[in-house]
């Protein structure tokens, strides 16, 4: 019992937790259920897990430069604020949870396996269940475990003395959102990535499919009726040719807009958090800031072209003998790799844009709770959702669909932080998914308790099956064969016409 204890915390500390080693994990199973050299598989996965950890260097060093320069206008301001950003919101977790609900978390492993564990079933009897998709962020789920703990705390108080039926309540529902969730970015990243096999286990993909929906039902194609215009395909004359260039693009584009955020904050904010010298001069300081956005961009697509192949090469052994019809759930940086590489710079200004007008509604409304912007929301949820809403709908769909997704971001964070009391303590996920279906969640629980958990569960698990029943063919062929399935998409776009 000791050694299988021994073995379970390894495995949930520095696998489950940890994405470039739960993605490492994955190859080497994978590559070992396919029967592959043994040689191959050490190559193999070894290639995943440094893929994965380029990738997080990228994104890390994305996160690690820009986050303190949004946050700095927190304190330029003087605002009381809630910062939305993961991180913030799981500090502000911490920080809370004891004074609000008397407990705090150290169930978070167990609940992590219990709701994994939900997910590999969901998954193993697919036939039944139509989820083809299994998470492997572990970062982002404990990130979520944390918040979505505070959240049903909060809308069933009753479970406060029932640890048992709270983990099982949290289980269940986190298990669904992650399985259904990652399902619903199946056809948005097989359509980005023309059928590269993967889909995104992050924390907006009820925002991919609303914005691969809204691209389509916008400024969609109609069927071929209309012509549209992908940010790649733009020809630009003159000056604008270098913004083809998507390295030229994200550093013309951010040291304009960071260079003006950092303007306001001004000089003396990054000399007192030691990021630059007073002697130093503070237009060469923010001009080479800005510059790294483009170096981080970079990295983050050298660490994707490393290790996505690997994976989902591998994830094939997973499918054929495990869980059938599956592909894995991944960071939703790896997309940035595929489509128009500028459709992610220009995605993030737009919800960048979007976020600064919210938050200045909330400011001269009055608003109890103000809402500074995240640097992870604002960049990985409105990168990740231009790119998907270009392939769908163009440059159009680019632009204004990041912009209402950064009104939602902060809009729905200011509501559901403020009301369930998280606000006070600095910070929440405000992710995109966690602006919109959790506070629902939240709702319907709170008002209906037990028959709202029933109410949540059901919903989710009916969204696969009427993503099945729209097209029962195509559903499972989209991850088994991607050539075949694009050859059935022909055959009914000729029957309709
Ligand atoms: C998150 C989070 C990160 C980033 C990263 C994006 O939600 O916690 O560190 O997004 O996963 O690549």
């Amino acid at each position: 019992m000791f050694i299988l204890t021994e073995i379970w915390t390894f495995f949930a500390t520095y696998i489950l937790q940890k994405a470039p080693y739960m993605v490492g994990f994955l190859t080497l199973l994978g590559y070992c259920l396919m029967g592959k050299k043994w040689y191959d598989t050490l190559a193999g996965t070894l290639k995943a897990i440094i893929g994965m950890l380029i990738l997080n260097a990228g994104s890390g060093g994305l996160t690690g430069n820009f986050r303190p320069i949004l946050a700095g206008l927190k304190e330029r301001f003087n605002l009381t604020a809630c910062v939305i950003d993961p991180y913030y919101g799981q500090n502000a977790v911490t920080a809370g949870v004891e004074e609000v609900f008397g407990k705090g978390f150290s169930q978070v492993m167990t609940l992590l396996l219990i709701a994994f564990i939900v997910n590999i079933l969901l998954v193993r009897f697919n036939k039944l269940t139509k989820c083809r998709t299994l998470f492997t962020t572990g970062h982002v789920q404990v990130q979520q475990a944390a918040t979505a703990y505070w959240l049903i705390m909060f809308a069933l108080p009753g479970l406060l003395n029932n640890d048992i039926y709270l983990m099982i309540v949290m289980s269940v529902i986190l298990g669904a959102y992650w399985a259904v969730g990652s399902n619903l970015t199946v056809k948005p990243m097989q359509e980005l990535t023309d059928g590269a096999g993967f889909a995104i286990a992050h924390q907006q993909m009820f925002g991919i499919r609303f914005g691969y929906w809204l691209a389509d039902k916008l400024f969609g194609d109609r069927g071929g009726k209309r012509k549209i215009k992908k940010v790649g395909e733009l020809d630009m004359p003159g000056f604008f040719s270098i913004f083809n260039e998507n390295m030229v693009c994200t550093a013309i584009l951010m040291t304009v807009f960071f260079g003006i955020i950092m303007g306001i904050i001004g000089k003396d904010f990054f000399v007192k958090t030691g990021a630059t010298k007073e002697s130093e001069n503070f237009i060469f300081y923010c001009f080479n800031t800005s510059l790294q956005f483009a170096v981080y961009l970079a990295i983050l697509q050298l660490g994707v072209r490393t290790f996505v192949t690997e994976l989902t090469a591998s994830f094939q052994g997973i499918a054929d003998k495990l869980l059938p019809s599956s592909i894995p759930g991944v960071d939703c940086a790896v997309c940035y790799g595929f489509g128009d590489s500028n459709a992610v710079t220009f995605g993030f200004l737009a919800g960048l844009v979007g976020q600064i007008v919210a938050i200045l509604v909330l400011i001269f409304s009055g608003s109890p709770t103000i809402i500074i912007c995240g640097f992870v929301p604002v960049f990985f949820d409105n990168a990740t959702i231009g790119l998907v809403a270009n392939e769908k709908g163009g440059l159009k769909a680019c632009l204004v669909i990041p912009f209402l997704c950064g009104l939602i971001q902060v809009f729905g964070a200011a509501l559901i932080a403020g009301w369930v009391g998280l606000a006070n303590y600095g910070g929440y996920l405000g992710m995109f998914d966690w602006d919109t279906v959790w506070p629902a969640f939240t709702w319907v629980m709170h008002y209906a308790g037990y028959i709202g958990v029933a109410i949540v569960v059901v919903v989710l698990l009916a969204i696969p099956q009427i993503e099945y029943l729209m097209d029962p063919k195509g559903y499972f062929l989209i991850t088994e064969d991607y050539e075949a399935y694009k050859a059935h998409k022909a055959e009914l776009a000729a029957k309709k016409a």
